[in-house]
């Protein structure tokens, strides 16, 4: 399968600047090197620009709403378009993006009547509604979004919303009241910290893939920096202590690339600005080639049980 990288050059989802740098700086780490090494053939779709969209008011509660509109309109195209030639990786460009790019390969796996599942690593649990928020930063709703809240007017309709039990959420250590609260009534699986100090990263995961297998699911993965430890990727606007070790998550990687199952993939969070000799993307490269074969040594794929 071919690997198609989409540059997702958006600032738009919080009001610190700086993601918009975040595909070139994958690119100069290495990434399409990385994956053609790994045997794949990798199109380089270059960067995108948002869809045509209303002008915003800098004084809007929600930050630019409207560009925001506008990059999801551009990258839920070309999410759709991608699922049918290869397996898409989106370049954030800060999170706002999964707005787009869920929103897309959702659309297409809905058409092909294919579940679909969403594997969410991040520090923040991103379900609140342009309602809920109180940041007025779209990069904290893509979930809510996608599993279909409420609220958000001016955004494509989401004519299948993802069930809240095929999503999964790793990594939490920040979650707002308001989300706190909307997700105690759901099903959507959520793993804080503690959960995964207790019983280790392995044990959700499996048993999350292992559903996915079991429903011949479609599985994008939305990879948020801040999923690490700022300890060795701090070069993100929102660092949380206490995240995932370059272990854990290469564990979650190598696992993923196991079960054969990801469809899809984002990168995103990633500010380059805040960083020093480009250390965070690098590490960020590392861990999409161990999703997609990288290995110290060859091992028999793993079955989950
Ligand atoms: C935060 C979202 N809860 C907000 N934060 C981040 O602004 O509503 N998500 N950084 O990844
Ligand atoms: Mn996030
Ligand atoms: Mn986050
Ligand atoms: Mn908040």
């Amino acid at each position: 399968r071919d690997i198609i990288l989409i540059g997702a050059p958006m600032d738009s989802g919080k009001r610190r600047k700086g993601c918009l740098m975040g595909p070139d700086a994958y690119r100069t780490a290495g990434l399409t090197e990385a994956l053609t090494g790994l045997g794949y053939r990798v199109r380089d779709w270059g960067n995108l620009a948002p869809a045509e969209h209303a002008p915003d008011d800098p004084e809007a509660r929600i930050y630019k709403h409207h560009e925001t509109v506008g990059w999801t309109n551009r990258l839920w195209r070309t999410g759709q378009d991608a699922m049918a030639k290869g397996l898409p990786i989106f370049l954030g460009g800060d999170h706002a993006l999964s707005l787009g790019s869920v929103g897309g390969v959702n659309a297409y796996s809905t058409e092909k009547n294919q579940p679909q599942f969403l594997l969410w690593l991040d520090a923040h649990t991103d379900y609140h509604t342009p309602e809920t928020t109180d940041s007025g930063n779209l990069h904290g709703t893509p979930v809510g979004y996608v599993t279909g809240r409420k609220g958000f007017a001016g955004f494509p309709k989401i004519e299948r919303p993802i069930p809240e039990e095929n999503v999964c959420i790793l990594g939490l250590r920040s979650v707002d009241a308001a989300e706190r609260e909307a997700m105690q009534d759901t099903n959507i699986h959520a793993y804080d910290m503690r959960r995964i100090d207790e019983t280790g990263i392995a044990k959700p995961l499996a048993a999350f893939l292992n559903k996915v297998k079991k429903a011949n699911g479609a599985l994008h993965v939305s990879l948020d920096v801040d999923f690490l430890d700022p300890a060795f990727a701090p070069a993100v606007g929102t660092t949380v202590p206490g995240g995932a070790t370059i272990r854990e998550a290469h564990l979650v990687m190598e696992m993923i690339c196991d079960s054969g199952l990801m469809s899809s993939l984002d990168l995103v969070e990633l500010n380059p600005f805040l960083d020093e000799r480009g250390r965070t993307a690098q590490v960020m490269v590392d861990l999409a080639a161990s999703a997609l074969g990288r290995r110290v040594f060859d091992r028999p794929t793993r079955a989950f049980s």
